[in-house]
C-alpha cells in the first residue's frame, strides 16, 4: 500500500492519484516518485483504466523535489540519483495523464504537472521553477518542457528570476489548457478523462503518441510517423466499430484490438 499518495479504483476508466504528505506541501520525496511510478506501472498494466487523473491538495499539487532529501545528496549521489529512474518511468507512461493543479506546483511539481499530457488549473494554482533560487536549476525536464509549453522569453524569465507565474497568466501561455474554480478542478479534469476513455483506447494511445513526436522531431519524421499510426489504426477492429457505430447511428462498442 502507497504511504505518499491516494489512490482510487478505476471508475468509468478512470483512475484517480492524490499526492498525499501535507507535511511537507507535497515535496517530491524518493518514497514518493517510486510510489507515483509504481501506481503508474499499476494503471499502464490495467486494462479497465483508460486514463489517469494525478492531482494534490487544494494548498499545494506539489512544492518540488524535497529540499531536506536533496541536501544529503552531494556530487556523486545526484549522479547515482534513484529518482531519475522514477522519473523516467512516469515519462514513458502511454495513457492519457491529467493532471488538476491546484496551489503550489513548484520546481519538480511544476515539472511533473508538466509530465502530463492535459494540465487543468484551479484559479490560486501557481506554477513556478525557484530552483535558481538555491542555486540549482531544474533537473526533471523544467526547461525542456517549459520552454516548448510557454516560448522562450516567459520560460527564460521564470526559470531564471523564480517566480511563479497564476493559473491565469498559464493559461495564456498555453502551459495549463482550462482553469477552473479550485474546488471544481478534479471534477473537471475527471469529466475530460471519461471523456477520453470511452474512446477506443488503441486510437487514443497512437494519438498522444503522435502529439508528444511532436515536441522531439522534426516536421517530415513527425508526418512520417503519423502517417505510420493513422494506417497501423486501420488494422484495428475497433477502427471498424467506430465507422459502423456511425453508419448505424448507435454508440460504438470498443474493445481495444
Ligand atoms: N521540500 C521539503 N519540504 C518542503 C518543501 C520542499 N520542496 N516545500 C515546503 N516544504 C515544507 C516546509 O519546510 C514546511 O515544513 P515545516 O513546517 O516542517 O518547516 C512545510 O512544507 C510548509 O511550508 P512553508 O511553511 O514554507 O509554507 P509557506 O506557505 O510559508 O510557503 C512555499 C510555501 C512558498 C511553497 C515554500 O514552502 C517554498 O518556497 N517551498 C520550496 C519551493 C521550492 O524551492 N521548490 C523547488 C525545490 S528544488 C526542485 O524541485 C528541483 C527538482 C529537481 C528534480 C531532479 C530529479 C532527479
Amino acid at each position: 500500500m502507497p504511504q505518499t499518495l491516494s489512490v482510487l479504483p478505476p471508475e468509468q476508466g478512470v483512475r484517480l492519484i492524490t499526492l498525499q504528505r501535507p507535511e511537507a506541501l507535497n515535496a517530491l520525496n524518493t518514497q514518493l516518485l517510486g510510489e507515483l511510478a509504481a501506481e503508474l506501472d499499476a494503471a499502464e498494466a490495467c486494462a479497465d483504466t483508460r486514463a489517469v487523473v494525478i492531482t494534490g491538495s487544494r494548498r499545494a499539487f506539489a512544492a518540488g523535489a524535497d529540499i531536506k532529501e536533496m541536501a544529503e545528496r552531494d556530487l556523486v549521489g545526484i549522479l547515482e540519483d534513484p529518482r531519475l529512474a522514477h522519473w523516467q518511468r512516469i515519462t514513458r507512461f502511454s495513457k492519457p495523464l491529467i493532471a488538476a493543479v491546484n496551489g503550489f506546483a513548484l520546481g519538480g511539481g511544476c515539472e511533473l504537472a508538466m509530465h502530463a499530457d492535459i494540465l487543468i488549473a484551479g484559479e490560486d494554482a501557481q506554477f513556478g521553477q525557484p530552483e535558481i533560487n538555491l542555486a540549482i536549476m531544474p533537473g526533471a525536464g523544467g526547461t525542456q518542457r517549459l520552454l516548448r509549453a510557454v516560448g522562450k522569453s516567459l520560460a527564460m524569465q521564470m526559470v531564471l528570476t523564480g517566480e511563479p507565474i497564476g493559473a491565469r497568466r498559464a493559461l495564456e501561455a498555453g502551459l495549463v489548457s482550462e482553469i477552473t474554480q479550485p474546488e471544481l478542478t478534479v471534477e473537471r479534469a475527471v469529466a475530460i478523462a471519461r471523456k477520453i476513455a470511452e474512446k477506443a483506447p488503441l486510437a487514443v494511445r497512437l494519438a498522444k503518441e503522435a502529439l508528444l513526436k511532436a515536441e522531439d522531431t522534426d516536421l517530415a519524421s513527425g508526418l512520417r510517423f503519423e502517417r505510420h499510426a493513422f494506417t497501423l489504426l486501420a488494422g484495428t477492429e475497433d477502427r471498424n466499430e467506430g465507422i459502423r457505430a456511425f453508419q448505424e447511428k448507435r454508440r460504438p462498442i470498443y474493445k481495444g484490438r
